[in-house]
């Protein structure tokens, strides 16, 4: 059976290279098996479409884009959606069948019709007359791993909620299912908390436009004021947005460290009580939440409890990473909690900062994530770990059956160069360029096979300091977020990337279309 399964995708794969040269748009990620018929299909304004009402307005949300109209429920030639537990599919996957007909889309939940649609979105192109053709195609379709995911700093530089929409819309087209919206940061505390209103007209702002590294003041500063957040009726909109494409939103609120904004607006939770101010340049600060103060974790709390009531994601994501040990060990009410909770050193203080966090969300039903930094001095348990600084965390965690999503820094974090050209603009120190993202296999890179079943999947970085602008985040994730959508989705054993480069060819038009400014340093 896998001979036979093997061979079927061999030959969708082999067809679908042939037709590509024809015109063909390109599928990515790669579909698990594809193979193309001589006939298509052509959707004009007497098709039908009969699916229920959710997965019917969210695909006429495109096709009313591209042909100016929408599809009734009658017709004479017919798309339908049918989900059906019985359909021998995983969990998301999904069967599509083009012919000259109509379309019929098959799934095991509606996550993998809205997988489907994706597909067809990719497939489909203008035709004479106002309508859109599809290549006559049979497709069983499923993902690699459960999560895949795609993040945003926007601490460091803001981003404005029609650009995040704009990325859903790429997650979705590219199947990625969660967005991690990294809320708050040193420079930045970019979400509305009502019952702490000084997050607002304080930490939201810094005295600098850009930033970057200490060392290349003053050049890259302009002494302006910047700033913004998102209130909680614009966080609402998104999240909203993102669950009609059924893409889930996992918010992190950075703690204990990469809390320096906060600290701004609220000095008293600070070890050493300020005065604080925003940073004006990317680092690691020494100032961060006093693991001693009691008010500093009915703050997060409260924090907390506002950001749950917004986000229905089942994770949510406590930061824990690099947090400076300095302040703590200069701060008599640490070294009592130290001693009062029979911690030995810091690390274990970080711990129990993490842990007792990690048990007020799990308190709320809700799952944690952190940064492989919570290991050190003891993992909360139930935590899940995103491991960025290598392998090892990773190995850890599933060692002690934890479960693990891989943010390997070398092979995806998108702050990293992505080509040698010295006319690159400036960006983080790293080279990983879309080659290495495609290449990245997340479980060689686990080593053990024991330890596979607790990679949950994988997630691509894009930390702002070096974002100005959305069309620099663009071009940092674009086509990038491509190879990431391809390793999260498609079977590792397909890999081939002359031909993946082709494909990303393909995908320029649509990517333009949306008004994205790729990379074009990749070729
Ligand atoms: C490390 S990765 C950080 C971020 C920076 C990034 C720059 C991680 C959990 N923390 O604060 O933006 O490096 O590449």
């Amino acid at each position: 059976k896998l001979l036979i399964s093997f061979l079927l995708a061999g030959m969708g794969f082999h067809a679908s290279a042939q037709r590509n040269q024809a015109g063909t748009p390109a599928l990515i990620p790669l579909p698990v098996q594809t193979s193309w018929r001589a006939d298509s299909f052509q959707l004009d304004a007497h098709t039908a479409l009969i699916a229920d009402a959710a997965l019917s307005d969210l695909l006429n949300t495109s096709i009313r884009e591209e042909l100016g109209y929408t599809l009734q429920a009658t017709g004479e030639k017919r798309i339908v959606f049918t989900v059906d537990t019985l359909s021998g599919l995983p969990p998301e996957g999904y069967r599509l069948h083009i012919d000259a007909t109509g379309v019929q889309l098959t799934a095991y939940s509606t996550d993998g019709i809205v997988h489907g649609m994706a597909t067809l979105q990719q497939l489909w192109h203008k035709g004479k007359g106002n309508v859109l053709v599809l290549p006559g195609t049979d497709i069983t379709d499923y993902p690699r791993f459960a999560y895949r995911g795609m993040h945003l700093d926007v601490g460091r530089h803001f981003f404005s909620v029609d650009y995040i929409k704009k990325l859903i819309d790429q997650l979705a087209l590219y199947k990625i299912n969660n967005f991690h919206w990294h809320l708050t940061d040193d420079q930045g505390w970019r979400i509305e908390i009502k019952k702490y209103p000084k997050l607002q007209s304080i930490a939201a702002w810094r005295d600098q436009t850009m930033i970057g590294h200490k060392k290349e003041l003053p050049h890259r500063f302009d002494g302006k004021k910047y700033g913004g957040y998102y209130t909680q009726e614009q966080v609402k909109e998104v999240v909203a947005y993102a669950a009609a494409r059924h893409i889930n939103v996992i918010p992190e609120i950075e703690m204990p460290g990469h809390a320096l904004a906060a600290l701004s607006a609220y000095p008293e939770l600070g070890c050493t009580k300020g005065p604080y101010k925003a940073a004006q340049f990317w680092g690691v600060f020494d100032d961060v939440f006093c693991a001693g103060n009691d008010s500093t974790f009915t703050f997060l709390q409260d924090v907390l409890d506002e950001v749950i009531a917004l986000f229905p994601s089942s994770y949510i994501h406590l930061g824990g990473d690099e947090c400076p040990k300095v302040r703590w060990k200069e701060c008599p009410a640490c070294q009592q909690r130290m001693k009062s909770q029979h911690l030995q050193n810091e690390n274990e203080l970080q711990s129990y900062f993490v842990k007792r966090i990690s048990q007020y969300i799990q308190s709320k039903g809700r799952k944690v994530i952190g940064w492989d930094e919570i290991l050190e001095g003891g993992l909360a348990p139930g935590a899940t770990v995103m491991s960025w600084r290598g392998v090892e965390g990773a190995v850890e965690a599933a060692k002690q059956q934890q479960y693990v999503i891989m943010t390997p820094e070398d092979e995806l974090y998108f702050d990293h160069y992505q080509s040698l050209y010295p006319e690159e603009p400036v960006a983080a120190g790293g080279y990983t360029p879309l080659s290495e993202v495609y290449n990245y296999d997340p479980l060689h890179a686990a080593g053990d096979t024991a330890l596979l079943p607790y990679i949950s999947g994988i997630q691509g970085q894009m930390w702002s300091e070096y974002l100005p602008t959305t069309t620099q985040a663009d071009y940092m994730i674009f086509p990038r977020m491509l190879a990431l959508a391809e390793r999260a989705w498609s079977p590792q054993g397909t890999r081939d990337y002359p031909q993946f480069l082709q494909r990303v060819q393909q995908q320029l038009p649509l990517l333009q279309k949306h008004n994205i400014s790729p990379s074009n340093a990749w070729n």
